[in-house]
């Protein structure tokens, strides 16, 4: 297997290849990134000398480089993580992320139809489905539920399932598609809430929750998504979508604590700030579909995760202080410097 995985220098797609060199060592892995703020090269240090792995430089829009990548390397499959993936990012300016997740993925579409490329998996979110209440707990997502995103960022990615659809139902491409929960675990990019909140904690700097901190989120270890998408690419059925997601609902504010407890820091640090906009309340993933066809399970709980994951950012100070450091202070400064007061949810609809 030649399997081309894109946005490899990230949080999941550098898991996955770690996924990937442990259980499937014979593969060969060509990795495509274009290195924007959220991709780091030192992730990937552990495989770079590998001979089965190899590193492209480059963009997803960039038909060009596409084109000669996939020429010359001759991939058998693709995975595609690359896009932008801050729900924050794209609130400020979304532009960016309709070329990325939009225009990108309909430029990896063509060029693996014209290559001859016989399966392309997408790596979608819950985001696409929008929220769910809070005081409806028997509700979950399954993958009838309609498309409803609230950000630009999940907008984005709704765009790209749909386009994924389409080039399966006019052009017969093998696609498929999982929408995952929020993943936690290493290499994961200190703006998001996991790592964000225990750099902070560290730090003795306040963290900052959005709003009330009641929204849930349902996590899974980075490691369980790498092996569901693994099952989807040797055994998915063409044009399918799984979702994917482990039963780990926890409210913002329940995690935080969770974690501040871990690291043994008081509880006074927490700082309710003003609520993001359109902030989705509830996400909960049905993943029936992909347990009961495919056999996946979670291997990792929340519980053993959470461990892993803080013990991963204390032994790895240097990975995430060296982003801390550079060019991700000024978004933060922007970010946090002058957010409004806690406000009410919005709440209305489309
Ligand atoms: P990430 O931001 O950590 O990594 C994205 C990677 O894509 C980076 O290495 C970046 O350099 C690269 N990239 C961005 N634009 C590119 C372009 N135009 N061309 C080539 N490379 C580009 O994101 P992540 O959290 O690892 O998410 C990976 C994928 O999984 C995304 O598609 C995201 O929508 C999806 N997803 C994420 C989560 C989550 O909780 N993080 C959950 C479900 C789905
Ligand atoms: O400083 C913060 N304070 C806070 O309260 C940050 C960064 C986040 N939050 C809240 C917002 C969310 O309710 O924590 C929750 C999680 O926030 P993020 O880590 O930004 O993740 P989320 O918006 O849920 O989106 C994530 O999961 C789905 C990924 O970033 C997406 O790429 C993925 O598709």
């Amino acid at each position: 297997m030649r399997l081309l995985i894109t946005g490899g220098a990230g949080f999941i797609g550098s898991n996955f290849i770690f996924h990937l060199r442990a259980v499937r060592p014979d593969w060969t892995l060509l990795c495509v990134d274009k290195l924007t703020y959220a991709g780091n090269l030192a992730t990937l240090d552990s495989v770079r000398d590998d001979p089965h792995f190899r590193f492209f430089r480059a963009d997803i829009t960039d038909e060009t480089a596409m084109r000669g990548i996939f020429e010359t390397e001759r991939p058998d499959a693709v995975v595609n993580f690359a896009a932008e993936s801050h729900v924050d990012r794209s609130i400020e300016d979304p532009g960016i992320f309709l070329r990325t997740n939009v225009l990108g993925v309909q430029t990896l579409l063509d060029v693996c139809r014209s290559c001859g490329v016989s399966r392309f998996h997408q790596v979608s979110t819950d985001e696409v489905y929008g929220d769910l209440p809070l005081d409806r707990p028997d509700l979950r997502f399954t993958e009838e539920s309609p498309l409803r995103p609230s950000s630009p960022y999940a907008a984005s990615k709704a765009a790209a399932d749909l386009l994924c659809g389409a080039y399966r139902r006019t052009y017969g491409l093998h696609v498929t598609l999982s929408r995952c929960s929020n993943n936690y675990g290493p290499f994961q990019f200190p703006e998001k809430l996991i790592p964000l909140m225990l750099a902070n904690a560290l730090a003795d700097q306040p963290l900052p929750v959005y709003g009330t901190g009641e929204n849930v989120r349902d996590w899974l270890y980075v490691d369980d998504h790498c092996a569901a998408i693994r099952l989807i690419l040797e055994k998915g059925e063409a044009g399918a979508v799984y979702n994917i997601g482990g039963h780990g609902e926890l409210s913002n504010l329940a995690l935080v604590r969770r974690l501040l407890a871990l690291v043994g820091k008081s509880e006074s640090l927490i700082t309710h700030v003003g609520d993001r906009k359109g902030h989705d309340l509830r996400y909960a993933i049905d993943p029936v579909l992909l347990e009961k066809t495919l056999g996946w399970r979670p291997a990792v709980s929340l519980d053993e995760g959470l461990a892993k994951t803080v013990a991963w950012y204390l032994e790895h100070r240097l990975w995430w202080e060296t982003i801390r450091s550079g060019a991700y202070l000024s978004y933060y400064e922007r970010m946090y410097g002058n957010r409004p007061a806690p406000d009410r949810h919005f709440d209305g609809g489309l």
